[in-house]
């Protein structure tokens, strides 16, 4: 284990970037790899501290995490108890995962939304899939000034802007314009704003009084929720996985399909495999691409075609079910 896990900038001065994750023990590997691509494309003279936030990790688990730490990085755990809200999120997800495949089955989904009230000592906070690699240094996002009505910076969904399917379900079913819904999985996010907002109790609020059939339960709030006070920030930080990967690219998002731990010869898999790498879940990571077979393969098809057929059904009602 690391000695440098202190959580604090050795020289008192340097301004802490905190970046938080949110994993089961299933996303720990990729988490790893994310985090230590953070580290490999890091400002020494920053400081950043990694939070992940997760429902359990296994010892072993967070070992292997908190090894990645170095005199710049600190890494975090906090569990999450389930709570009431917590509690009602899982029961709508569990009740509209239907058709959705396993994409967005689980609760830890919505951990990011508990990130501002769970953190009261943060102003402003990064957040970052599991399913990253960072090529550039995250604390320029966290730099990112937000004008005074923006809550978050992200960027427009590129899978929303690529596949018809999803242009339609967003702008007939969550009745947002498909040109300004973002994906949640990279933000610069205002915790300050969002508790002042409640967003939180807002998203909650939502969900029961509507109970609405969403394609991305969390993502579909985000944009209804802070549609007008989000800052677009470009394509480099949250960048589509292409052969022609742009040079000033500082992220990579496996967002959906052609995960590289499944999939041989999917873009930038280098990218993943020189992170991974790095980390002590390598070879568990090439035993997982290796276990998945044909069959294993054909049914994540199966899931994305059910996840397409889902939008269009959605999409066709031609109603939006929240009225802000
Ligand atoms: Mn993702």
């Amino acid at each position: 284990m690391s000695i440098f896990a202190t959580g604090k900038p050795l020289n008192p001065l340097t301004k802490v970037v905190p970046v938080f994750l949110t994993i089961n023990n299933g996303y720990a590997p990729y988490a790893a790899a994310a985090i230590h691509s953070l580290e490999q494309n890091s400002n020494k003279k920053r400081y950043y501290r990694v939070i992940v936030l997760h429902d359990g990790l296994s010892l072993p688990n967070r070992v292997r995490l908190r090894s990645l730490a170095t005199k710049n990085m600190a890494i975090q755990f906090k569990k999450i108890t389930h709570n009431l809200h917590l509690r009602v999120l899982v029961a709508y997800c569990t009740r509209r995962r239907k058709g959705s495949g396993d994409f967005f089955s689980s609760a830890v989904y919505y951990y990011r939304f508990f990130i501002p009230r769970l953190f009261p000592m943060y102003e402003k906070a990064v957040y970052i899939d599991s399913d990253t690699i960072l090529r550039g240094d995250v604390g320029e996002l966290f730099d990112i000034k937000l004008g005074e009505d923006e809550v978050i910076a992200a960027m427009r969904d590129p899978k929303v802007t690529a596949i018809k399917e999803f242009r339609d379900y967003v702008d007939n079913a969550v009745g947002v314009p498909h040109d300004k819904y973002v994906n949640d999985g990279v933000m610069l996010m205002n915790l300050k704003k969002m508790r002042k907002m409640k967003y939180l109790s807002t998203m909650i609020d939502l969900i029961q009084r509507y109970d609405a059939d969403f394609l991305a339960p969390d993502q579909d709030y985000v944009n209804i929720i802070l549609q007008n006070k989000i800052h677009y920030i470009g394509e480099e930080w949250n960048a589509e996985p292409r052969a022609d990967l742009p040079d000033d690219t500082k992220l990579v998002h496996f967002n959906l399909f052609n995960k590289p731990w499944h999939y041989k010869d999917v873009p930038c898999e280098n990218l993943f495999w020189d992170a991974a790498r790095g980390t002590g879940f390598y070879g568990d990571l090439r035993r997982q691409q290796e276990a998945f077979d044909t069959e294993k393969q054909k049914a994540e098809h199966e899931k994305i075609g059910a996840l397409l057929a889902k939008a269009v059904r959605l999409a066709r009602t031609k109603k939006p079910l929240i009225k802000l």
